[in-house]
């Protein structure tokens, strides 16, 4: 049986087509002689999944006869993009897919245009989480991720008239190849209802739940790269709970019946499309509760498969909160403990105690969630009860420590007390994790502020882990030119697994030759960006020109709007310059690109006003091609694929001490992209690594910045700032009351909160350098090799290898081959 397994899934270009033409005839149902592009997808994808699936089976056999001590990376997103490409590249049988569908007829490249992304994120928090799979199974750690199989992804934004528009993301109507429905794994999940008391020689809680669903698993099998092993998302989904309400179909209620159980599914339908905010939403505690619930219940299940007691459960669990998201299942894993496996309070606390670790993601105080504590009664009345009880010992700690010094208690307390009582959840991670991280340095040392109490308390739970970018889909796959480049000169693909050794091109950096490789590889992909640019605008663009992008969500904080300020400032100069100064100017495609979150109304009006200057700009002939101004649509993983490799130049300008860390910023200087940034988050630490004459940073430093507002009412912005303001008050591109909403955030009483007035003149400065860098083509090059040489850092795997001996305590396993 082996034998013939081993002989099904070869990894040959006839088998390969065999498997292929077997799935699209009895998976796909279609005829052998007979199915289009898509059916070919998947049927490709059916193929790959088999593989995936059997290493999948092989790697979790070798985990369990090793016991090992795995990690469980508990995340509400995962934004995965799109698994055909990255699955048969990490499985090293790419060339071999090539060959056996263009042998059938068929173009890989082709066919990977057909798959759908997997959006179950909003951005930097959910592309981390997907990075660092790809990590931990290439690095092979013994490691799971555990999060929300949402039906409706992030929405898919489209622009009418230059405005935003929100349309439901459908990504399962076609099916999901990558995915593998385990209906017998399946958990109930419970809410409402009281906690009754008991005594039997102890007192003993009872909840008594007046609503179940099920948890449904789903496994999304990732591939290593370089090594046998594969791990697995595990996704759940909300299905209606075998326990049907009874009462209700013995009063003849049955329609009612049937459909309050359908309602159970709305719990993993829909993706909160907002990065921020999503305070007091029922349904967003209900995902919340429901994916930790279900994914811990699954842990334990595992755990008990080899284990008798929990005394090793922390030896062999690591349990990671990305973001304080998942901080209820902190109660929750005290509840399973202690009311169904019968452990004393003090005991499931240490075990608590060493089990969790807490990420933090941002420096926005409204982002840490916060519930009102009538909402968490009414849903969850026995994680009240522990919160309580968790805060009333910490509070006695805090005592014994502080003495009465109830200012500093009240601040720390897990339950915020005022008019109306709050659940902190944030501090509830702090103090149950053994160990808080932030995401690169200076956003570690925010975090140390931001949590000062905590930090005098605890100084050794706060450690700092630099984000990181996976180099396989973000440099070797997204750009195969630079990536064929990079081996050559290096004589190695080893950096594909050891990023380091980008650092080796140095030595190559004004070699003339590797100069005109290094820019006929990006040059074919500007030439790609371009094509899809006149796609979906239908403006030419220049792939001379210089293609300066910025691409992430919109947000006052980033400051798409300094940009745009500064687009219209260049488009002032050219207006007013004589023809002959006109041949001076360095043309450039401006190129932005991010979703607003759809309550988000002055994001919404930033993306209009690119529209509206883009239409301007783009349509008037004095400029040509000396600027054009682009909006694409819809960014998202894939549209990152293919605007990063071809970027020039890439703006990660936040207001200083605002921006945790950006891994964009990573993404465009691994590919060769000359970085134009403030002083924040990961722009920092890529500056050390790249060095200063490598990229271009400017503006107020975070530690200035509360000072700058303090004096905003004495400040005099520089006038060409408000010379652009009054252009835009004044219509000069239309839509006078849209642009004087804009305006109204950057003048007056609290107006311009992000600095932009401040950073405005060295901005233009910085702008105005990175043009006359542009145009020495040999230093531009340089710079560019520069910047991916000095890259290493920033891979995803030296982050994990990190986490792994830092505070997971894991080691690796390599499956055998
Ligand atoms: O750590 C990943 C990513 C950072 O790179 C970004 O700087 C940060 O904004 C982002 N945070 C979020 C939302 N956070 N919350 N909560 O996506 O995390």
């Amino acid at each position: 049986l082996y034998r013939l397994m081993d002989q099904y899934l070869q990894n040959d270009v006839f088998s390969i087509q065999k498997s292929i033409m077997d799935h699209v005839e009895y998976t796909i149902a279609r005829s052998r002689f007979k199915f289009d592009d898509f059916e070919a997808y998947m049927a490709s994808a059916y193929s790959v999944r088999d593989r995936l699936i059997e290493s999948w089976n092989d790697t979790q056999h070798f985990f369990r006869q090793l016991d090992t001590k795995r990690v469980y990376y508990l995340s509400m997103e995962f934004l995965m993009g799109r698994s055909l490409l990255n699955s048969v590249f990490n499985l090293g049988i790419k060339d071999q897919y090539a060959e056996a569908l263009r042998q059938l007829g068929y173009n890989l490249e082709v066919l990977v245009e057909q798959e759908r992304d997997a959006a179950l994120g909003n951005g930097g928090l959910g592309r981390l989480a997907a990075c660092f799979l790809d990590s931990l199974a290439t690095m092979n750690y013994s490691a799971w991720g555990y999060g929300i199989r949402y039906q409706y992804g992030m929405f898919r934004q489209t622009l009418q008239d230059g405005y935003q528009h929100e349309q439901p993301d459908y990504w399962l109507n076609f099916g999901n190849p990558w995915e593998i429905e385990r209906v017998h794994v399946t958990y109930p999940i419970r809410f409402y209802g009281k906690v009754e008391e008991h005594w039997n020689g102890k007192k003993h809680f009872e909840w008594i739940p007046s609503e179940q669903v099920a948890a449904v698993a789903y496994d999304n099998p990732i591939p290593g790269y370089g090594t046998k092993n594969t791990i697995n998302l595990r996704l759940w989904a909300a299905k209606p709970s075998g326990e049907f309400d009874l009462q209700s179909f013995n009063t003849g209620d049955y329609v009612n019946a049937i459909l309050s159980k359908q309602r159970a599914e709305a719990i993993s339908s829909v993706l909160y499309p907002d990065d921020r905010t999503y305070q007091g939403k029922e349904l967003r505690l209900k995902q919340q509760y429901f994916f930790v619930s279900a994914s811990l219940q699954d842990v334990i299940r595992r755990f008990k498969d080899h284990h008798d007691s929990f005394d090793e459960f922390p030896n062999k669990v690591a349990l990671q909160l990305n973001d304080a998201h998942p901080s209820i299942g902190i109660p929750e894993l005290l509840r399973i403990l202690i009311d169904e496996e019968g452990l004393e309070y003090y005991k499931a606390w240490d075990i608590c105690t060493r089990v969790f670790s807490f990420t933090n993601h941002t420096v926005n105080p409204e982002a840490l969630e916060k519930w009102p504590i009538e909402l968490m009664e009414s849903l969850l009345p026995r994680h009240l009860q522990i919160i309580t009880e968790i805060n009333v010992n910490f509070l006695e700690e805090l005592r014994r420590k502080y003495g009465n010094d109830y200012e500093r208690l009240s601040r720390m307390s897990i339950i915020e007390d005022g008019e109306k009582k709050i659940i902190r959840m944030g501090a509830l991670a702090l103090v149950a994790s053994h160990t808080v991280n932030g995401v690169a340095e200076i956003h570690t040392s925010h975090i140390k502020n931001m949590f000062r109490d905590f930090y005098e308390l605890w100084p050794h739970k706060f450690q700092n882990k630099t984000n990181g970018v996976t180099q396989r889909r973000w440099l070797a796959l997204c750009n195969p030119g630079l990536q064929d480049v990079l081996t050559k000169y290096l004589g190695t693909d080893a950096w594909i697994t050891n990023l380091d050794l980008l650092a080796g091109i140095r030595k190559h950096a004004r070699n003339p030759e590797l100069h005109k490789e290094w820019n006929l590889a990006r040059r074919q992909n500007k030439a790609r960006l371009a094509a899809y640019i006149e796609g979906i605008s239908g403006v030419k663009v220049s792939i001379d020109a210089m293609f300066d992008v910025q691409v992430k969500r919109i947000h006052e904080y980033k400051r798409q709007l300094l940009n745009v300020m500064s687009i219209i400032h260049r488009y002032d100069c050219i207006k007013n310059m004589t023809p002959e100064e006109r041949k001076n100017v360095v043309p450039r495609v401006c190129i932005l690109g991010g979703k607003a979150a759809p309550g988000y109304e002055v994001a919404k009006k930033i993306i209009k006003l690119v529209a509206v200057v883009g239409e301007k700009i783009n349509n008037d002939p004095d400029v040509g091609n000396l600027l054009k101004v682009i909006f694409v649509p819809d960014y998202n993983v894939s549209v990152a694929e293919l605007i990063i490799p071809a970027s020039d130049v890439s703006q990660h300008i936040s207001t200083a001490g605002n921006e945790a860390s950006g891994t964009s910023n990573m993404k465009f200087a691994m590919n060769g992209c000359i970085i134009l940034g403030t002083y924040d988050g990961a722009n920092v630490e890529i500056q050390q690594e790249i060095g200063k004459e490598n990229i271009f940073l400017f503006g107020a430093k975070a530690e200035q910045v509360p000072k700058l507002r303090a004096e905003r009412r004495d400040f005099q912005p520089p006038r060409l700032f408000t010379r652009i303001i009054g252009m835009l008050r004044n219509g000069v591109f239309g839509h006078q009351e849209h642009m004087h909403v804009l305006c109204d955030t950057l003048e007056g009483q609290g107006g311009d909160f992000y600095l932009l007035g401040n950073d405005f003149q060295e901005y233009l400065e910085a702008q105005a350098a990175v043009d006359a860098a542009f145009v020495d083509r040999p230093r531009w090059t340089q710079m560019s090799i520069m910047s991916t040489a000095g890259s290493g850092k920033f891979s995803s795997d030296r982050t994990i290898k990190e986490y792994a001996e830092q505070i997971w305590d894991i080691k690796p396993f390599k499956r055998p081959v």
